[in-house]
């Protein structure tokens, strides 16, 4: 049986993930994909627990190195108990962020050097994705919608300085890894966004299609 695929999306505050989510998993769907979507920090029962306590505004002592390893431990499970054995199966996976989200928050945004979360990836995660779909906004357009959510978790009140670190970050990884990454305008009207998700997804399933030919 032919291994599914890892798509991956990724953005800073307010780019929108959840808001696209739906219209991704629906154009895979529409292709007579089988698909499984993830979440992290999460997304398995230990997963969901350390993202309790790694989001939870009453733990401001929380150190880099703790969350770093935290959001490690959480991927090591996931890739574990879901992803893998999903991409073994042929079926494909949705990840709401993946291990780019710790090169950028974690090494962006908190200074951990990348050669230790290159390390991780290798030792604990051991699979990169196929495609990543970065969501790309300003910080003060991101910081503006997601103002409109409700209380802010642990890292949402960091300041703006770390998340403009976590988007160059983000977008220092995508233009290193052309082939992997599509970086989306996400400061575009939903409907746009939408749009080039669909996009981007539809010339991906074509060039797996192709590439089975
Ligand atoms: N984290 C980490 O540090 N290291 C890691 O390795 C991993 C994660 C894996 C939780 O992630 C936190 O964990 C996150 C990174 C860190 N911390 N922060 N900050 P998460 O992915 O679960 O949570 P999130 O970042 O809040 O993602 P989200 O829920 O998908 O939110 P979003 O991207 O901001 O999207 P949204 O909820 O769809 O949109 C926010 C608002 O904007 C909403 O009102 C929408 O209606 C509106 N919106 C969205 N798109 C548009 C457009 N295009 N125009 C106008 N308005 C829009």
């Amino acid at each position: 049986m032919a291994r599914g695929r890892l798509i991956s999306i990724e953005g800073g505050e307010g780019a929108g993930k959840s808001s696209v989510m739906t219209a991704l998993l629906d154009a895979l769907r529409e292709a007579g994909i089988d698909v499984v979507r993830t979440r992290e920090p999460g997304g398995t029962p230990l997963g969901e627990a350390l993202r309790h306590l790694l989001l939870d505004a009453d733990h401001p002592d929380l150190c880099a190195e703790s969350e770093l390893l935290m959001m490690f431990a959480s991927r090591a499970q996931l890739v574990r108990e879901v992803v893998q054995p999903a991409l073994d199966a042929g079926r494909w996976v949705v990840a709401d962020r993946f291990t780019d989200a710790s090169f950028a928050y974690q090494g962006g945004g908190r200074g951990q050097p990348s050669g230790r979360i290159a390390d991780l990836e290798r030792w604990a995660a051991g699979i990169r994705p196929d495609l990543t779909l970065l969501l790309d906004v300003p910080v003060a357009v991101g910081m503006e919608r997601a103002r409109g959510r409700g209380p802010s978790d642990r890292i949402e009140t960091e300041s703006d300085s770390f998340f403009e670190r976590v988007r160059t970050a983000y977008r220092e990884r995508a233009a290193a890894d052309p082939q992997r990454f599509r970086v989306i305008d996400a400061s575009q009207p939903l409907e746009a966004v939408i749009a080039d998700v669909r996009r981007v997804i539809a010339d991906f399933v074509a060039a797996q299609s192709a590439g089975k030919a």
